[in-house]
């Protein structure tokens, strides 16, 4: 490091350690390197490359050398030609990309800094890791096409004169992948790492076994893989049918340890340290499809084809065998992973079998335990203390607390944050991986024009606003957020491309969570640099989803007016929205959105950004329904619970904003269990012509039609008429996801109290995934005519 960029290394870092960093921000404009660097200043004229330049490594030092083929490599398909590597006592060039090695604490050990000038790059880092991150930089300061994979013609290959200092923020910068739902081939792993490389993530998490499929060669008990790799093949994730007669196990794989140790030196060349988890003490069912003798029930099970519930079969706690059996799998497992941390699980698992178990009762009398949440911490702890013998360290998701910690486990937080929170004031480490932000299976859009999530909605913004130290922790708590990871569970995620698109564009938003200083994370910033990504991922012929694109419709009610105020947004930069109000598509002849409107009458709005004449994600559309006796009163019989009482709360039902196909749309209320029950008042006799209620149906996620539905009307609230409704059976049991408008004909001049009832299934229906478990009942716009 010469002297100027020393001092200002030093100063840089001096300005953070006292709080925000207060320098002037680099007027970097025209560099997109994603994750945002530390500091950047940006200076006149370019550098070319061209076929006369060469890489210089200072000394003779294998590991830079490495460095170098790496960039080789990286550079040698889209621009045609090998470039020399040569030593600095050698150099005889004056156009050459300089790697050093520098004695310089402020770098940490993952830091590098980047001088560009006119005929020279000089990366320089304290460990080659550190000169790794600075050539990810240095190609992402390339034109796109540098990332093509054949020659690229007819290109200039410059970038601009600057200087960049960068360091992350969290040690710990994570992507995990289950491999289990679905399975994932060496390539494809491979081309997972190069990602999370390139966008200078250091941790894979690798989901290697689950109900659904065990997918590494254990030499010891060769049935895991002959046997619990593989399942009924369905070409959808049916969740709740289990596996028929004559259906045969055809869908699966493995990886041999062969396969393993190549992975790993994959991921090690790139710097990234794998994180091996074998679930225990339950989503282990398919174990016990090949050893029964270590479940509680000693049953034999088929793979599960389908499903995330957790299975009720589990490791059996009582059976000394049990833990003989799992710590000869930790035992190959730990000389295949050289990394310090083995994950074992730990989630979800349903204690039922416990309590009945015989061995398992004897296990928690003899050793004086209370409950089986304290027999799971008695398992966990036992581990443990199998995995220190072993040098290694245990992580495990957040239920571990149940009952007490495990000296010194690593603790991942998905169930909130709050959890990080408990278990840094506990002093253990943690890593964030909150549902809230980093759930990559789940939507990244509007559902309805989105490919199939889990469940809920995590938008490229929603994850970019993540940070995951929580308020309220010392600084010494602090240090125990090690730093977070965003996972990809593969329920719905089959091929590799759907896995592209599930983490394109949203690793970006991670990356930047992990990596950057917050006071350098500008959303308009980061996204003006994610459009120049997207054309990376086009050279790279990536799959990525444009959900930031999808265009909210807005609506708010204005009581007195009996109308409606109407907003468009989009998460995009000064989006262009094209609307219609009249039920037709928009396109680019339609109006485009600059302000919000007033609508006083019943109105389909459908707006979209578009490109090329084409909505880029899908069409959004809203109906509303100014003046069918909104901001009437509603009196509830059973609430609605919490979570989902819709975004105008006790006026939800009456809003005139009829709900979507996507129960987390604001616009629906969830019942759990209880029947949907509400009385509205008309404040005054009135006439009524119909009124309509809408229910949504949606099995996989638990939404269940009515059984029946019975709307009562009377005048007085002491004399009701009765207008019955039963449910089609073949509704009720249909999986496709929809809205059911049940129309009721009143006809009737004198009415102001009406009752709503609508039936309760209860709880899933057998053969259901959630067989016996709570049902759930979503209810929106009840209209009034
Ligand atoms: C919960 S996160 C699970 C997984 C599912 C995931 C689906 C965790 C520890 N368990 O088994 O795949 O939800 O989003």
């Amino acid at each position: 490091m010469n002297k100027k960029s020393f001092i200002t290394f030093s100063f840089i870092f001096i300005l953070t350690i006292n709080g925000e960093v207060f320098c002037t921000p680099p007027s970097d404009t025209s560099i997109n390197i994603i994750p945002k660097p530390f500091f950047v200043e940006l200076h006149k004229g370019s550098f070319t490359l061209n076929e006369k330049t060469v890489i210089i490594i200072s000394g003779n030092d294998s590991l830079l050398n490495k460095q170098a083929e790496f960039l080789n490599e990286a550079l040698r398909n889209s621009i045609g030609y090998n470039l020399e590597i040569e030593t600095f006592e050698k150099n005889s060039g004056n156009n050459f990309i300089q790697f050093q090695i520098i004695n310089e604490p402020e770098t940490g050990n993952e830091g590098y800094s980047l001088e560009v000038k006119y005929n020279s790059i000089l990366i320089k880092a304290g460990e080659s890791r550190g000169i790794f991150y600075g050539i990810q930089s240095l190609l992402q300061l390339f034109p796109p096409e540098i990332f093509k994979k054949a020659f690229v013609k007819n290109q200039k290959w410059d970038i601009p004169c600057l200087i960049i200092q960068d360091k992350p923020q969290y040690p710990y910068r994570g992507m995990h992948l289950d491999v289990s739902r679905h399975f994932f081939g060496k390539d494809f792993i491979k081309k997972y790492l190069d990602l999370l490389a390139m966008y200078k993530l250091n941790y894979f998490h690798w989901h290697l076994t689950d109900d659904n499929g065990w997918r590494i060669e254990i030499k010891k008990y060769p049935l895991l893989t002959k046997i619990s790799s593989w399942r009924v093949n369905r070409e959808k994730w049916d969740k709740w049918l289990p596996v028929q007669r004559g259906e045969k196990a055809s869908y699966g794989g493995y990886y041999t340890q062969e396969d393993i140790k190549e992975i790993v030196k994959y991921a090690s060349d790139r710097f990234i340290t794998i994180i091996p988890e074998i679930e225990m003490p339950a989503h282990t069912s398919e174990v016990f499809a090949a050893y029964p003798q270590y479940s509680c029930r000693g049953e034999t099970l088929n793979v599960c084809p389908g499903s995330y519930w957790p299975n009720k079969d589990i490791f059996c706690a009582g059976n000394d065998s049990t833990f003989t059996f799992i710590e000869n799998i930790l035992s190959e497992i730990s000389s295949l992973f050289p990394g310090p941390y083995i994950h074992i699980g730990g989630d979800e698992a349903d204690k039922t079998l416990w309590e009945k178990c015989p061995k398992c009762q004897a296990r928690i009398r003899n050793e004086g335990l209370r409950n089986t949440d304290d027999l799971q911490s008695y398992f966990i702890k036992r581990i443990n203390r199998y995995l220190i013998s072993i040098h290694k360290k245990m992580i495990g998701w957040d239920e571990i607390m149940k009952g007490g910690l495990a000296p010194g486990a690593t603790v991942m937080c998905w169930n909130s944050i709050d959890k990080g929170f408990e278990a840094a004031k506990q002093d253990h480490n943690v890593i964030m991986t909150p549902t809230k932000y980093c759930y990559f299976d789940y939507y990244q859009s509007n559902p309805e024009f989105d490919t199939l999530g889990t469940g809920g909605l995590i938008t490229l913004k929603d994850i970019y606003s993540f940070n995951p130290t929580p308020a309220g922790l010392t600084e010494k708590e602090s240090a125990h957020i090690l730093g977070a990871q965003a996972n990809l569970w593969t329920e719905h995620v089959n091929t590799p491309e759907r896995a592209e698109y599930m983490i394109l564009p949203r690793m970006l938003a991670l990356s930047e969570d992990v990596w950057s200083q917050p006071g350098n994370k500008k959303w308009n910033d980061f996204l003006s640099r994610v459009y120049e990504h997207y054309k990376i991922f086009d050279a790279m012929g990536l799959n990525y989803s444009r959900g930031s694109y999808a265009v909210k419709i807005n609506p708010v009610y204005n009581s007195d007016a009996k109308n409606f105020t109407v907003s468009l947004s989009s998460e995009q930069l000064n989006p262009r929205i094209y609307f219609t109000l009249n039920g037709t598509s928009p396109d680019i002849n339609s109006k485009i959105y600059s302000s919000p409107f007033i609508i006083d009458k019943m109105t389909i709005i459908k707006a979209a950004i578009l490109r090329d004449n084409n909505p880029v994600q899908g069409i959004s559309e809203k109906t509303i329904y100014p003046g069918y006796e909104l901001g009437r009163k509603i009196l509830y019989t059973n609430q609605p619970i919490k979570k989902y009482i819709g975004d105008n709360e006790n006026n939800t039902l009456i809003d005139g904003v009829r709900g979507s196909t996507y129960y987390y749309d604001g616009n629906w209320q969830g019942f759990l269990e209880k029947n949907f029950d509400v009385f509205i008042d008309l404040g005054e006799a009135s006439p009524v012509h119909q009124i309509s209620v809408d229910f949504l149906n949606n099995l996989s996620d638990w939404i269940f039609l009515p059984e029946s539905v019975n709307i009562s009307v009377s005048p007085d609230g002491i004399e009701y008429k009765d207008f019955i409704t039963k449910t089609d059976s073949s509704e009720l049991k249909s999986d496709s996801v929809f809205v059911k408008t049940f129309n009721q004909n009143v006809k009737d001049e004198n009415i102001r109290f009406i009752h709503i009832i609508g039936k309760n299934i209860g709880t899933c229906p057998p053969r259901h995934i959630g067989a016996g478990e709570p049902a759930w009942i979503f209810c929106d716009e009840v209209l009034i005519e």
